[in-house]
């Protein structure tokens, strides 16, 4: 691969979704007690545009206070960078977060999109290295969750991390401990790490952001029936099911469920799975961030604290991990 064409690689393929790992992780979720599906799988094409629509709802406040908190911070990160920074952006989506950084970035050494969407990564590489045609990008279609290879970069290139979003909320604490771990293997001893968290604030203000009052998340949530429908031979029908999502104050967590209304028996790659009336599914755990937490998390991965800017409600936080030691 690797063929270059102006500023822009050829994408470096991870080979994900491959059919036989998502029928494996599904089976392996519905047939568990209590019955989950992973929340990467939201992210088909629909999903993916789905999700764009919940950017822009009035409750969902996260996506409007992280970009407020970056346009106000992207100078000062971007000088916590240092020149010739390759920023690696995992789960770069339709993002267009990532700009206010580089649009700051002095000298920088490359842009390594990663995502799971091979559409949403072609034209955001495309789209990127048209504004910036002195910048190398260098697409991964990847699974950032799995173990994924870099693209070749300058050695003297600073590696930065960026992962906006609170995307960390969706992994549970051992698990975000061991992909933070990671992140700071991928960095090395002289990277850093530019992380966006939702903080824990009044339940209210989280159920509204997931239960919008124009069901664009319930159609979210129901589009991963659609998907395994469609791509497991599933047969769910829809109107058999509802979504909900509540926050668990004991583990500081929304989670987002998918209902079913009737007891049923629906087969998923020909495999049966049994639903009693008002047994759900977990779709998603969306983990809420106060201090203590964040640096349970992340200490253990080898990172600490440098910067932690929040807006002027105190709902979100951008940070600025380097790894200890350094
Ligand atoms: C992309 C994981 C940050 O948890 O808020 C939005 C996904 N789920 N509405 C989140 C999501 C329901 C979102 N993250």
């Amino acid at each position: 691969m690797n063929t270059r064409s102006g500023n822009i690689m050829g994408a470096r393929v991870s080979p994900y979704p491959a059919p036989d790992v998502v029928r494996t992780e599904v089976l392996r979720g519905l047939l568990g007690e209590p019955k989950t599906l992973p929340p990467k799988l939201f992210y088909d094409r629909a999903g993916a545009r789905l999700f764009e629509q919940i950017c822009e709802l009035p409750e969902y406040y996260l996506t409007r206070t992280e970009l407020g908190i970056l346009e106000e911070r992207a100078a000062e990160i971007a000088s916590l960078c240092g020149e010739h920074t390759a920023l690696i952006e995992y789960g770069s989506g339709a993002g267009v977060k990532v700009r206010l950084l580089l649009d700051e970035l002095v000298n920088p050494a490359a842009y390594v999109p990663v995502d799971i969407s091979m559409e949403q990564l072609a034209a955001v590489s495309a789209e990127r290295a048209r504004q910036y045609p002195d910048l190398r990008v260098a697409p991964v279609h990847a699974d950032y969750t799995a173990r994924f290879a870099l693209p070749p970069l300058p050695d003297d290139a600073r590696r930065v991390a960026f992962f906006p979003g609170s995307t960390i909320g969706n992994l549970h604490p051992a698990e975000a401990t061991a992909f933070l771990h990671r992140i700071r293997a991928t960095v090395g001893p002289r990277g850093a790490l530019v992380l966006g968290v939702d903080r824990r604030k009044d339940p209210a203000i989280l159920h509204a952001a997931y239960n919008d009052a124009s069901g664009v998340t319930a159609a979210f949530n129901l589009n991963l029936l659609t998907r395994l429908n469609r791509e497991l031979n599933a047969t769910f029908d829809l109107s058999t099911f509802r979504h909900f999502a509540v926050f668990n104050d004991d583990d500081s967590r929304i989670e987002m469920h998918l209902e079913s209304m009737i007891a049923q028996r629906v087969y998923v790659a020909g495999t049966p799975v049994d639903f009693e009336r008002g047994e759900t599914i977990l779709t998603e755990c969306s983990y809420k961030y106060d201090l203590p937490f964040l640096e349970a998390v992340t200490r253990p991965a080898g990172f600490r604290i440098e910067e932690l800017w929040t807006d002027s409600r105190d709902w979100f936080w951008v940070g600025f991990l380097v790894p200890t030691n350094s």
